[in-house]
């Protein structure tokens, strides 16, 4: 399917072909005012940078929770506010590199405080507050987390799990009313009663310092600490205003928590460099709630997940369009695969298409995307960024593939800016996404004769059907083309013939029910548009699918339940 849509050639990119052919990393360096061997601090480049630009009396919080609480930031604010923290955590004892977790809901403090971890030096830890117990102490034991800052709502989860932090030395609250409340190793701060601190001299790392630890699920093990640097801005920064077209009037809103890397490489991070203003909504998923927010803070540019533009499909065009969603005029997604029937939904419900951008906690930025001013593919996730030399390779060999349409392994050259500079703690694991020069993904494509990279599936999801093999994707796609089907899962499930077939899990939109029929009539529809190895055999009706809390489907736990294998890590799951 190709849509013949461009984009105004007034896009921060220009021409991609050009830029591509032209860029090198020291473009970005040389706008961030950077050259190498200058010290470069991510929280200053965020906050005093931008204000020394004389920016520091625009806004860059649009702070709103689900009770309709608002605050408000300019620059400046941000600048004195992130400098409080900072001095704060230097007088309770933290140095450079003490890891600091931050474990809040999306409230100002935790935009405001990972940034100041940042500008004394420390390794910020941000974690998802909706987190237990069990996922929290795998976490800070790994890091050997020193300060922890959460509220009077997450304690309590700490709190359980002190005995076994021995090394976790204070707890700070940041809304604690009542001193009384607190038990030994916790202190309170406030950031409204703190002393206004008006200049902080940010730590003066350099582009290789530590400065962001973000953990992520592995398919077996322990979670992985993918650690940053603060060099990492500078691709955030130019990956931002390229990807996301960042300009000086947006209103930009990036729904992803800052537990997952999304909320801070461009929830954080790729926003502010940019001295971009940003809304922040502090609430759970709801379409009518969102498009309520889009409409009050004229959001312009919107980068959302998959999962949320599912959701918004099955609560139908017709919700969206009683709100005045006009000011929107960029929207893009990440995490999963972009269906092509999600991108032709939102041209035809906000007359613009969704984006698909690609990437991974451990790349720390945009890797593979589609730009403003390029045709976009529908269900294609669009070229490498500038700079980024990426290519399949092939499943075995790794060895690159030149074929158009082969679907083999996707490989980056190192190093680019923003990649991790290690998995904490586990050296021998961050080696093994490393082979004959190139980092290894993990995720399957293929790339065509035009250079489009078009996703298969992670490589631990293809489903091997006597032999060949299927990609969850593409039969996902296919589901979701019908009119019931507001989610669905594929997997293999064991089969004595073929080894594995394919059983597909489907939640159902509103009005519709499970029956056989209906399970009948989905099966025909389909039959149409697969290839007979990728049909279901088998189709289940779900209330739910198992996700990780950034809305990822979890099929690893689908097929573990098929295979009654042990399910692995589920420290991410959404609903533990
Ligand atoms: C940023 C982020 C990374 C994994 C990645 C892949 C999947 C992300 C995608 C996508 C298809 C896209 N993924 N974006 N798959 N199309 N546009 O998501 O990081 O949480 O580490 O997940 O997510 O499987 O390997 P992370």
């Amino acid at each position: 399917m190709h849509s013949d849509k461009t984009i105004p050639a007034t896009s921060n990119i220009g021409s991609y072909e050009e830029r591509a052919a032209s860029f090198d990393w020291s473009v970005a360096e040389a706008e961030l005012g950077w050259s190498e061997g200058d010290p470069i601090n991510i929280g200053a480049v965020c906050t005093d940078r931008i204000c020394e630009q004389g920016l520091g009396a625009k806004l860059a919080l649009l702070w709103e929770d689900s009770h309709g609480k608002e605050r408000k930031y300019t620059f400046d604010e941000l600048r004195v506010a992130t400098n409080k923290y900072a001095r704060y955590l230097q007088d309770i004892g933290v140095s450079p590199q003490d890891r600091v977790c931050v474990f809040m809901d999306r409230i100002p403090d935790f935009y405001i405080s990972f940034l100041g971890i940042l500008k004394l030096g420390g390794i910020a830890q941000p974690l998802f507050s909706a987190f237990g117990p069990e996922s929290l102490v795998v976490r800070l034991q790994d890091a050997d987390t020193k300060v922890a800052l959460t509220t009077m709502r997450h304690v309590r989860k700490l709190r359980k799990i002190r005995q076994d932090l021995p090394n976790l030395e204070t707890i700070v609250v940041v809304d604690c009313p009542d001193v009384s409340k607190l038990k030994e190793g916790e202190v309170a701060f406030s950031l409204d009663a703190a002393e206004p601190v008006e200049e902080f001299e940010a730590y003066p790392a350099w582009r290789e310092t530590p400065s962001v630890l973000h953990y992520t699920s592995g398919t077996t093990g322990k979670p992985k600490g993918a650690l940053h640097v603060h060099g990492s801005v500078i691709q955030q920064y130019i990956s931002a205003k390229w990807v996301l077209d960042l300009g000086p009037d947006d209103v930009y809103w990036c729904t992803a928590d800052p537990g997952w890397v999304t909320g801070t490489s461009y929830g954080i991070i790729g926003a502010w460099a940019n001295g971009v203003t940003q809304m922040i909504y502090d609430g759970g998923f709801s379409s009518e709630a969102w498009y309520k927010l889009i409409a009050k803070y004229g959001v312009t540019i919107w980068y959302s997940a998959p999962t949320a533009i599912r959701l918004l499909m099955r609560d139908g065009k017709e919700l969206a369009w009683k709100h005045d969603l006009s000011s929107l005029r960029h929207l893009i997604s990440v995490g999963e695969p972009l269906n092509a029937e999600a991108v032709i939904w939102s041209e035809e419900t906000f007359g613009k298409p969704f984006y698909d951008s690609y990437w991974q906690t451990e790349t720390g930025s945009i890797i593979i995307t589609n730009y403003p001013g390029m045709d976009v593919r529908p269900g294609s996730m669009g070229k490498p960024f500038p700079g980024i030399e990426a290519k399949v390779v092939d499943l075995q060999t790794h060895e690159p593939i030149d074929e158009p349409g082969r679907v083999g392994l996707i490989a980056i050259k190192p190093f680019w800016p923003s990649i991790m500079r290690g998995y904490w703690n586990n050296t021998p694991g961050y080696f093994s996404k490393f082979d004959r020069g190139w980092y290894l993904t993990g995720d399957r494509s293929s790339i065509d004769a035009d250079g489009y990279f078009w996703f298969v599936g992670r490589d631990d999801d293809v489903i091997n059907t006597g032999g060949h093999l299927v990609g969850p994707f593409e039969i996902e796609s296919a589901l979701l083309e019908h009119d019931a089907v507001a989610e669905s899962a594929a997997v293999g499930t064991p089969d004595k013939v073929n080894m594995e077939v394919v059983k597909a899990f489907i939640t159902l939109k509103p009005g519709f029910e499970p029956s056989d029929d209906l399970e009948l009539e989905i099966m025909n529809f389909v039959r149409k548009r697969l290839s007979p190895l990728a049909m279901p055999q088998v189709i289940e009706f779900a209330t739910t699918l198992p996700k990780t809390r950034s809305g990822k489907i979890m099929r690893r736990v689908l097929r573990a339940q098929e295979w009654g294998e042990p399910i692995g890590d589920i420290s991410t799951l959404e609903n533990d």
